[in-house]
């Protein structure tokens, strides 16, 4: 096992539960007459047949006890009697049901859709792979979230920035004629967890990826995902008109360059009649933007908006951006930006917003631009690839840290306005919702760089499909369907994932610190990183540690960011009593003998949390060490392996840390706390040029 299948591995039920499954899919009925109903009918032949032993017997209708039935009332008669039930459904929701017809038993999937078919297919696949029983079944299922991408940062030169698995998986030079069978496997994962849209290209992008050549080759890719209900976008280059159309200038309120996107979309939509749209970065890190021409954000936003409205298309535009002129603190500078636009972005536009208003580390609080915008459909941006949390090696189940966000109150309309509330778009009705996340798939045999970033890719598609959904249960579903059944497998497992996220932001920023990592690529600890281009690409202008203590003073005493939060978060976050610990020096600047929860002062309490976090890191080691012989022997060994190197890891990052910030706290280290093994100078002289995924 080389981890290739993913969830959808589908091996042998063990003997004791196959009997059950085999009385109830005893008939497959599944009509198979479109591209997406074929893809439906495979799976669940696929699926069956190896879950079950032997292939499920196809049939045009129920005339046996136990057959399983899939369609729409319009693919199937037999289903036409439950045409009212499907009301509220939509077009991508299903409902799976044990009932009878014409008289005998069958479990039912039922959809106004074949899409929604499909969706129930996968839905009844993961029942039996998880084992559960398929009587007494009763549910509905529709999707709470309407556009549920994946953003792949790759380059057409098949780089992938961020990318820990291996070169881009889209093979550009190949296409569009040879369609690798990856891609239909790509398209069957990600349908299995409900994500119904893929942007191919970096957000740092050329405009290349807008001229024929590569659109043909989009469109052969989108011609793949099709029947799996996935549609592409492009992340589109700004200045674009510019660079592929001969123009003198991108402004967006220059009537020759809107005329050239209208232009450019016709011409896509040519090509790709169910082109989803595009994904933009604008005056961000370098990125050319509407800003260059003294129009804002909503201005070019709206430009493109206008290109694709004609044809359905949607504008993603990112709120990623904090600019080289504004001296303040970088926390507060998308706000800042976008806020006073908030009511100005056309109907097709979403404001696609980070989860934390720095950059996706290991911990941040939730972004102050959610709840801030209630005019404006703002669609959530998760990373999915680990670039600030130990790449690829590092065990990390991210399902927590999503959770966390999601279920973040930012008490926009008073207490329970979460943030899942406003992404679903419930708080303020929007009806265009969506929500992102950076993608983790390369090359690599096993798609993800591990075995247990998969479980990163599936989470991110489970919470796109329903915010509310919670991370243990998708870590339980997502464990029994990648390596066992055996509680004696899932249970460790699940601990193990559950508690991970905890531990890598206690080696690497506990206590609310952050963006401490090496320069450039991000690999390692980098606290003492200073100096360069811009202050707000170092680590000490964000734990700002001294003799007196450590943190970054965002209270009305310092940058007052707490001030762009809701008066009642704003009133948590701001006052150093009621903060929680795990923000504290995200929002205060705190002496290193300030009195913790514990009784412990902040400096040993510091001391402490590495020292956990390296030894929750070593308790995974030993709990999967000791399912050897439970799982595959491959896999297995890879698992061990990168545990290894994470707690080498691990500790590396602890002890250059306490290093580095003793030389501020002038404390000894608290009883029973290892000194590092080496000086300051040595963890400082570490280099990494070669470091994966840095963007060059
Ligand atoms: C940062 C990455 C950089 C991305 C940027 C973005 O370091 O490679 O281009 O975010 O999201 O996290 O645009």
């Amino acid at each position: 096992e080389d981890g290739y299948d993913l969830w959808l591995r589908y091996r042998p039920l063990p003997a004791p539960v196959l009997k059950q499954y085999r009385d109830q899919g005893t008939q497959l009925v599944a009509p198979a007459d479109t591209a997406t109903q074929r893809a439906a009918r495979d799976e669940l032949v696929r699926g069956l047949s190896g879950l079950l032993g032997r292939a499920p017997a196809l049939a045009a209708q129920a005339r046996r006890d136990g057959a399983i039935v899939v369609g729409t009332p319009a693919s199937l008669p037999q289903l036409a009697a439950l045409q009212g039930e499907l009301e509220g459904l939509g077009e991508e929701g299903y409902l799976i049901r044990s009932t009878r017809i014409d008289g005998r038993a069958a479990t039912v999937v039922a959809a106004n859709t074949d899409m929604g078919a499909l969706y129930g297919s996968f839905h009844l696949l993961r029942l039996v792979q998880t084992g559960q029983p398929l009587a007494g079944l009763d549910l509905r299922e529709a999707p709470k979230v309407k556009v549920r991408v994946l953003n792949h940062w790759d380059n057409l030169d098949r780089y992938v920035e961020r990318g820990y698995a291996g070169e881009s998986i889209w093979d550009w030079h190949k296409l569009p004629d040879w369609l690798d069978p990856r891609y239909t496997d790509y398209a069957r994962a990600n349908a299995s967890v409900g994500i119904n849209g893929t942007v191919l290209n970096n957000v740092n992008t050329s405009a290349l990826a807008l001229t024929p050549m590569y659109l043909e080759k989009a469109a052969a890719l989108a011609s793949v995902f099709r029947p799996y209900g996935i549609k592409v976008y492009l992340s589109a280059r700004f200045s674009a008109p510019i660079e592929i159309g001969g123009l003198a200038t991108a402004d967006p309120l220059d009537p020759a360059v809107r005329q050239w996107w209208k232009d450019k979309a016709d011409e896509i939509y040519r090509t790709i009649p169910d082109f989803g749209g595009f994904l933009v970065k604008a005056n961000s890190e370098g990125q050319p933007g509407p800003q260059d021409y003294g129009r804002s954000h909503a201005d070019g936003a709206n430009m493109l908006a206008e290109a694709l409205a004609p044809h359905g298309g949607i504008v993603m535009w990112r709120a990623f951006v904090y600019s080289h002129e504004e001296p303040d603190d970088r926390h507060k500078q998308a706000y800042n930006e976008f806020v006073p636009h908030d009511g100005r972005f056309a109907d097709n536009v979403l404001v696609q917003v980070k989860n934390g208003a720095i950059d996706f580390q290991p911990r941040e609080p939730f972004h102050p631009l959610f709840g801030a915008m209630p005019r404006t459909p703002l669609m959530m941006e998760f990373q999915i690839t680990k670039e600030y949390l130990g790449f690829a090696t590092h065990l990390v189940y991210l399902g927590p840290l999503y959770e966390e966000a999601l279920r973040a109150d930012t008490h926009a309309r008073g207490p329970g306005s979460t943030v899942a509330k406003i992404v679903d778009g419930s708080l303020e009705g929007h009806a265009l919702t969506g929500m992102a996340g950076v993608a983790n798939i390369g090359v690599d045999r096993n798609w993800s760089g591990s075995h247990f970033d998969q479980a990163n890719w599936y989470v991110f598609g489970r919470m796109a499909w329903d915010p509310h959904a919670g991370a243990e249960d998708i870590a339980r579903d997502w464990a029994r369907m990648t390596f066992s059944t055996d509680p004696a497998v899932v249970e460790p497992v699940v601990s193990m994932m559950m508690g991970s996220h905890q531990a890598v932001v206690d080696y690497m920023t506990p206590l609310g610190l952050h963006h401490l990592m090496g320069r450039g690529h991000h690999y390692g600890p980098g606290p003492w990183v200073e100096g360069g281009p811009r202050a707000d690409w170092t680590s000490v202008y964000y734990h700002r540690a001294d003799a007196r203590g450590i943190g970054f003073d965002r209270t009305a005493s310092g940058s007052n960011a707490v001030g762009q939060y809701a008066p009642p978060v704003a009133a948590q976050f701001g006052n150093l009593d009621t903060v929680p610990e795990e923000f504290l020096l995200w929002f205060h600047h705190v002496p290193w003998d300030h009195r913790m929860a514990s009784g412990r002062s902040l400096w040993d309490e510091l001391v402490l949390r590495y020292d956990r976090g390296v030894d929750y890191v070593r308790g995974m080691r030993r709990t999967w060490a000791a399912l050897e012989g439970k799982v595959d022997t491959e896999r297995h060994h890879q698992v061990a392996v990168f545990l290894g190197i994470q707690e080498k890891e691990a500790k590396w990052w602890r002890d250059a840390s306490i290093a580095y910030f003793q030389t501020f706290s002038q404390r000894p280290l608290p009883e029973g706390a290892a000194p590092p093994p080496h000086g300051l100078e040595y963890y400082k002289s570490l280099q990494f040029p070669y470091a994966p995924g840095d963007g060059k």
